[in-house]
C-alpha cells in the first residue's frame, strides 16, 4: 500500500480536496512529503493540458491512482439519475471522456456525486435502474482500456443514493461488470457503518480505492478513528492499492498533508514491514 493525496487541476467549491491551487507548486510539496501518488480531481478532460499534466507527475516521480470526477455534478449538474435524459447522456459522456485519461495513468475513475441526488418525483426505484444502465454502459466503455470504475458510499448528509458499503455491493450485483468496483472512504463509513472493519472485509477484492480522512474530516490522527485497525481489516484483503488523504485543509493545507503522512507512514510500517 502507497499514499497519495487529493488534488484538484482546477479551482472548486469542494471543501474536502486536500489541496488546490498551483498544480506544479502543490505536486512538488507533495512529493517532498513523501508522497507516492497524487489523486486529480478532473472535472472535464477537456478543460486540460493532459501531455503537461502527464509530464508534471513524471516530473515529480507521483503516480495517479484514481481520477475524482464529482466536480462535473457539484458545478455543472451532470447526473446519472437526473429525469432529464440529455442531463443523464452528458453524464456518461463525461464519463466516457476520462478513460483514455485514467488509461494513461493507470488510474481509476471514481463515481461520486456525478451518480446525483433524488430529484422530486423520480422514486429510488427508477434512479437506481438508470444508475445501473450508466454504470454498464461506462464500465463496457472501459473495459477494453483496461480501466476500473469505482463507487463511493457517501454519508446520507452528502448524498441520497448509495450512503452504504452494503447499497454498493448489491449495486455491483446489479451492474454485474468486474472492473466496476468500490471506493472505501472512512469519513463516510464512520458514519453509516456499525463496524468500520467488518465492512472493509465484506467488501474485499472489490476495493478499488481508498480514502483517509478522521471522523472530523481532518488529517488522519486528528480525530478518534483507529487507524491501525482499519488499515490491518484493509491489508487483510489483499488490498495493495493506494491510501489517498482526503480532508480538510485544516489548521492549513501544507500542515494537514504533513500531520497525514506523519501519522500513516508508522502504522503502515508496522502492518507491512
Ligand atoms: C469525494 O471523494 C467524497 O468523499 C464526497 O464527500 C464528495 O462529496
Ligand atoms: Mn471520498
Amino acid at each position: 500500500m502507497k499514499l497519495s493525496i487529493v488534488l484538484s487541476t482546477q479551482q472548486t467549491q469542494f471543501q474536502a480536496a486536500s489541496l488546490s491551487g498551483s498544480l506544479e507548486t502543490n505536486m512538488a510539496n507533495i512529493a517532498s512529503l513523501g508522497y507516492q501518488g497524487v489523486e486529480l480531481a478532473i472535472r472535464d478532460p477537456k478543460l486540460v493540458n493532459m501531455d503537461a499534466l502527464v509530464e508534471l507527475t513524471r516530473k515529480y516521480g507521483l503516480e495517479v491512482p484514481a481520477i475524482g470526477t464529482g466536480q462535473a455534478w457539484n458545478e455543472e449538474g451532470l447526473s446519472f439519475t437526473d429525469p432529464d435524459p440529455e442531463i443523464r447522456q452528458a453524464a456518461i459522456d463525461r464519463i466516457k471522456s476520462h478513460v483514455p485519461v485514467a488509461a494513461s495513468f493507470n488510474a481509476v475513475i471514481i463515481i461520486g456525486l456525478v451518480r446525483g441526488m433524488l430529484k422530486p418525483g423520480v422514486t429510488p426505484e427508477q434512479a437506481n435502474a438508470w444508475l445501473c444502465e450508466a454504470l454498464q454502459a461506462c464500465s463496457r466503455a472501459a473495459r477494453p482500456a483496461g480501466v476500473r470504475l469505482a463507487l463511493e458510499p457517501i454519508n446520507r448528509y452528502e448524498c441520497t443514493l448509495i450512503n452504504t458499503v452494503a447499497e454498493g455491493l448489491d449495486l455491483i450485483r446489479m451492474v454485474g461488470e468486474d472492473n466496476f468496483g468500490l471506493l472505501l472512504d472512512t469519513f463516510h463509513m464512520n458514519i453509516e457503518e456499525p463496524v468500520i472493519e467488518k465492512s472493509v472485509c465484506t467488501c474485499g477484492s472489490r476495493i478499488f480505492h481508498f480514502h483517509v480522512a478522521d471522523s472530523n474530516r481532518w488529517y488522519p490522527g486528528a480525530g478518534h478513528l483507529d487507524f491501525p485497525s482499519i488499515l490491518k481489516a484493509l491489508a487483510a484483503t489483499g488490498y495493495s492499492g493506494f491510501i489517498s488523504g482526503e480532508f480538510m485543509p485544516k489548521p492549513d493545507a501544507a500542515t494537514a498533508a504533513r500531520k497525514s503522512i506523519e501519522n500513516l507512514h508508522p502504522v503502515m510500517n508496522r502492518l507491512l514491514p
